[in-house]
């Protein structure tokens, strides 16, 4: 059962923002199909719209309907797999494929879903011997609500930069429709986790920032119970929190409120939310036990970090909840509200020394996580974000061949953020480059959901075909680029 705030979802819904359209349309060469041919039209761009097919045909008056497979993919590698090789343990039903039947030719076949996709695949199933079928072309009303008018450019002598940081404003551009959505092929909707950053990287581009408010209202208005923020949010057919819970995604809504808040001065926002984002804190204060070190689990997802399941989350929530503390101070002060701003102050020293007496291995000058005392990068990156740790951490993690690595462009972000935190600049430079930059390398339109650059097929759903390839967590350089490196 959620919980509603009907003025905050009020709001919320006042703040539904416009959709821009254009009109993108591609030619079909009038190939000429029969039976079992196949023809793939490339858009150029990745896209996030509704499609219109023109079909016709040629030979005898059409005596049968046409059967067609249509495949959308946001990469040509998606075209070669086959749903149905596909058994790993998210719905195949992401998979963006059609089958259809057309009963009358000539047409203009509007098809039924907006897709995220940047090539269309028609194959011909079945049709009568006595026709052939004609690809006249396609029409893409393309949607977003980041208006490109509003997009700054990005001042950068190097070339390399302004690419990655192309690519990165038009992930952020096709994630940005009536929410900030994850991914427009999967899962198509609001996740707090991937609303931080992204608002961080619409701060210094497309500044909607209405659009941020209107998501920190969602998530404000819909809780789970006893006020907890969801880990993400549906819109449609009514708003209502997602039942998923993560402990760090539920304690992201307080640095979401307060980057908002840095960005436009909305005062007013700060004010009413702050309730909100202060019950994060006290209901992730259960999870703690009397030495202020938080109880790990064995519960899958219990806090995310990263798409690895490998990886013991217990050092990592630690910096995470001393990270979003040191926040919610920060808010505190900027309210005058004395009494939460000490209580936090006393309460952020004994957590961090519970850090560093529990989870700081002094041998090994590295923090480690869980029972088995792992190495992972994800505890050093946090435990830097989270004041408790210097770039050492971070340099000696990367000396280490043992240590469980990074998996997504989210938890890569987090890695930038930290090494420009202990001011390595330089070296954050060259992650944006390499990794980033590896994308790109490897013919990336927009940032992709996962990266490994030494396997750059991996899935941690077991199947690239339902991976997303336009992730709004890896838009990362252009805020990166644009605010620490321009000119
Ligand atoms: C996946 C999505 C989303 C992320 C959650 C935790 O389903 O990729 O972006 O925030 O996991």
């Amino acid at each position: 059962m959620t919980e509603r705030n009907n003025a905050f979802l009020r709001k919320a819904e006042e703040l539904e923002p416009m959709l821009h359209t254009r009109e993108i349309a591609v030619s079909g060469g009038e190939r000429v199909l029969k039976k079992g041919d196949s023809l793939c039209l490339d858009f150029g761009e990745h896209l996030v719209g509704t499609v219109t097919l023109r079909l016709s045909s040629r030979g005898s008056h059409p005596d049968a309907p046409l059967w067609l497979r249509l495949k959308f993919a946001e990469r040509m590698s998606e075209l070669k797999e086959n749903v149905e090789d596909y058994h790993g343990w998210i719905s195949a039903s992401w998979v963006q494929q059609e089958q259809i039947h057309v009963d009358e030719l000539p047409c203009e076949l509007r098809l039924p879903r907006r897709y995220a996709f940047r090539y269309v695949q028609l194959e011909v199933l079945d049709i009568s011997t006595k026709y052939d079928l004609i690809v006249g072309g396609a029409v893409c009303e393309a949607v977003s609500s980041a208006d490109d008018a509003a997009l700054p450019p990005y001042e950068s002598a190097d070339a390399e930069l302004r690419e990655i940081d192309r690519v990165a404003c038009r992930t952020l551009h096709d994630c940005m429709q009536e929410v900030f959505e994850d991914g427009p092929k999967r899962d198509r909707r609001l996740w707090i986790g991937d609303l931080r950053l992204q608002a961080l990287a619409n701060y210094e581009t497309y500044r909607q920032n209405d659009l941020v408010k209107r998501c920190l209202y969602l998530f404000a208005g819909s809780t789970l119970p006893g006020g907890r923020v969801g880990a993400g949010m549906f819109i449609r057919p009514e708003i209502e929190a997602d039942d998923t819970a993560m402990f760090d995604y539920s304690l992201f809504f307080i640095p979401t409120l307060w980057d908002y808040y840095e960005a436009t001065d909305d005062v007013e926002t700060l004010r009413e939310l702050w309730p909100s984002a202060w019950r994060q804190i006290e209901l992730a204060r259960e999870g703690f036990d009397e030495n202020g070190l938080v109880r790990d689990s064995d519960v899958l997802g219990w806090c995310f970090l990263d798409w690895n399941l490998e990886l013991n989350k217990q050092a990592g929530a630690q910096g995470v909840y001393l990270y979003c503390l040191k926040t919610a101070g920060k808010i505190a002060a900027a309210l005058n509200d004395g009494e939460k701003a000490s209580l936090i102050e006393e309460e952020y020293a004994k957590k961090k020394q519970a850090a560093l007496d529990s989870l700081y291995d002094p041998a090994l000058g590295l923090f480690v996580s869980g029972e088995k005392r792992q190495l992972s990068w994800a505890s050093q990156i946090w435990m830097v974000l989270g004041g408790t740790a210097g770039g050492d951490v971070l340099d000696r993690i990367a000396a280490r061949d043992d240590a469980v690595g990074m998996v997504t462009p989210y938890l890569h972000h987090h890695y930038v953020q930290a090494l420009i935190d202990v001011g390595q600049r330089e070296k954050a430079l060259e992650v944006l480059r390499s990794y980033w930059g590896g994308m790109v390398k490897l013919g990336a339109d927009t940032f992709w959901e996962l990266f490994n650059p030494a396997n750059p097929d991996e899935s941690p759903y077991g199947g690239t075909i339902v991976n997303s390839y336009c992730h709004a967590w890896s838009c990362a350089p252009a805020y990166f680029l644009r605010k620490f490196f321009s000119k």
